[in-house]
């Protein structure tokens, strides 16, 4: 019984989003080991179980955005081209018939503390309400986005109407009829969100910090036929799509920007434009997150065509402004449908909370610095998450002489190769910190370390090794690989969260692989070719 006391198991998954779905099928059906899920909600899904707020979907387009396991996408289909919430619950859901994976998950079983035991050689694992799990292999498959992140504007504890955050959202939603709305933020989630409830409310006032240079999404309806159509030719799109930068399936281009002439190049961008989704990001000029005048070029075509959209010559300029926040592309685009447009209507308002911080929050409704006052019945923070760290850092996790995470991370990011720690032994992690996490399609990168983590555990079952733990100096040296790569790009510059940026107080550093799939995939798969190369080895005899 998973839900029983003292569980004593091969592996424990935290987490049942896609990365803890495809640890527990690979370990427990392919390696035969005996694994089990911790996860914290009422069901499978991971981010897609908490964030159900109205216009929450994927930014990356069928079938990109699923498992290349032939028995899962045989009999499966989608409706929509970027699917919502609703259609990737249901795809859970058939994840589950086919592979039962609930069977061996306890829900609602948030971790609370994971400490080693240095003379079992097995983590003690323990939930909220108590119980207990020993294992030889700990897995932390928790997401980039498990610690949310709220403002602490003075007097919000006085607000009289309704605060959500758009990843704790009531399942079963919230009436916005009539209802005069703000929303906080304007990063991937306050742009779906402003977008949907601004044709549902009474009015809809964004408040924007950074403006989001958003790309057109082309959402469009899929047919069975056109997928069922297509799957002579999965195998080959699964396996390309690791070759990409990013696991998607498109990839930069082989030109620089200045190698085209003037019209060709606007004859490129407008082609990545009318493609929509990333392709106008990863699809692009090679140079585009290296060079200055190169991401310039890229910024005037955006804010050109952006611009043309709105009207309201004050809101035009807050959210399409023509002079660049930042670097193109070195903060998360999101996708939009018409985003714009609604915020274009007469109902619906922009404030520049970078030039008119927010000041307070009245029981009424909320106060910018230049005194005024605006009412709303609704606060919807989407102000995202203490982003790829936070979640590792709240879950009582201890090293072996006792160390909270907290601590060994406090002074910047540890990890080798983003799935060990120093210290940690028997310990993998993934789509989390050091990893291609935030600059790769989810799914892709859950494959793509899933893949490393199960061949791991096998190669040290099979040599008997029962401490592996990974070594400082690797660590260090993994670190600063990712700065070195990070610094030849124009990351550095901007304030986001792949900077740690948005946090205030964390140490300002690239907390994910910058260098693409391949190169990912090289050194990792690297280190099991050299015998565990960068790790301390304890075999049973
Ligand atoms: P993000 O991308 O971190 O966006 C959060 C937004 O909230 C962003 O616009 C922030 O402004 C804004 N924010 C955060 N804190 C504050 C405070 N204190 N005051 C005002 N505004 C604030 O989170 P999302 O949920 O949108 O998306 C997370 C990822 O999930 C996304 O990238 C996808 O990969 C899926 P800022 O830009 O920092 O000025």
């Amino acid at each position: 019984d998973v839900y029983a006391d003292n569980l004593d198991i091969d592996v424990l998954i935290v987490g049942a989003g896609f990365s803890g779905v495809y640890l527990l099928h690979r370990l427990r059906d392919e390696l035969g080991l005996n694994t089990k899920i911790y996860e914290a909600a009422t069901d499978l899904g991971g981010i897609w179980h908490w964030n159900c707020y109205p216009g929450a979907r994927v930014d990356t387009p069928i079938p990109c955005y699923e498992f290349s396991l032939p028995a899962l996408w045989k009999d499966w289909t989608w409706k929509e081209k970027y699917p919502s919430y609703k259609e990737l619950r249901e795809y859970f859901k058939h994840i589950d018939k086919v592979l039962e994976i609930s069977k061996d998950t306890a829900f609602e079983s948030r971790v609370v503390s994971a400490e080693w035991d240095n003379e079992s050689y097995r983590w003690v694992v323990k939930t909220e309400d108590g119980r207990t799990a020993r294992c030889k292999w700990l897995i932390n498959a928790l997401g980039f986005a498990a610690k949310r992140s709220f403002p602490d504007w003075k007097g919000m504890e006085n607000f009289k109407g309704e605060i959500h955050h758009s990843s704790f959202w009531p399942q079963e939603g919230i009436d916005f009829k009539d209802k005069k709305v703000a929303v906080i933020g304007t990063g991937a989630t306050g742009i779906q969100l402003s977008q949907e409830v601004g044709q549902m409310a009474a009015s809809t006032t964004v408040f924007q910090r950074t403006p989001n240079l958003c790309l057109p999404m082309r959402q469009r309806k899929v047919t069975a036929e056109e997928q069922n159509n297509a799957k002579d030719t999965y195998p080959d799109y699964f396996k390309h799509r690791m070759t990409t930068f990013a696991g998607f399936p498109y990839d930069f281009s082989e030109k620089n920007t200045f190698d085209d002439t003037p019209e060709e190049r606007e004859k490129f961008y407008q082609k990545l434009w009318d493609n929509g989704g990333f392709e106008y990001w990863l699809a692009t000029y090679k140079d585009m997150l290296f060079d200055w005048d190169a991401n310039d070029q890229a910024w005037q075509f955006w804010s050109k065509k952006t611009r043309e959209r709105i009207k309201d010559p004050r809101k035009r300029d807050i959210l399409a402004p023509t002079k660049a926040p930042h670097a193109w592309g070195t903060k998360r685009p999101s996708l939009e449908q018409n985003f714009y447009e609604v915020m274009d209507q007469p109902n619906n308002d922009v404030v520049d909370i970078k030039n008119n911080p927010v000041v307070e929050v009245k029981e009424n409704g909320i106060v910018t610095e230049d005194g005024q006052l605006r009412e709303f019945d609704i606060i919807v923070m989407a102000t995202g998450f203490d982003s790829v760290t936070g979640g590792m850092k709240s879950m009582g996790l201890k090293d072996e002489n006792g160390t909270d995470i907290k601590d060994k991370w406090a002074d910047g990011t540890l990890t080798y190769m983003g799935m060990a720690l120093a210290g940690y032994p028997n310990m993998f992690f993934l789509y989390g910190a050091q990893g291609p996490t935030a600059f790769s399609n989810g799914p892709s990168c859950v494959e793509l370390q899933g893949e490393w983590i199960v061949d791991a555990i096998e190669k040290a079952r099979k040599e008997n090794i029962t401490y592996l733990n990974a070594k400082e100096e690797d660590e260090e040296k993994w670190r600063l690989m990712i700065k070195e790569l990070n610094d030849k790009t124009l990351f550095p510059y901007t304030n986001s969260w792949y900077m740690g940026a948005n946090i205030p107080g964390k140490i300002r550093e690239q907390l994910n692989w910058p260098g693409g799939f391949p190169s990912y995939e090289k050194e990792t798969r690297e280190v099991l070719d050299q015998g565990f190369r960068g790790f301390e080895i304890k075999s049973a005899a």
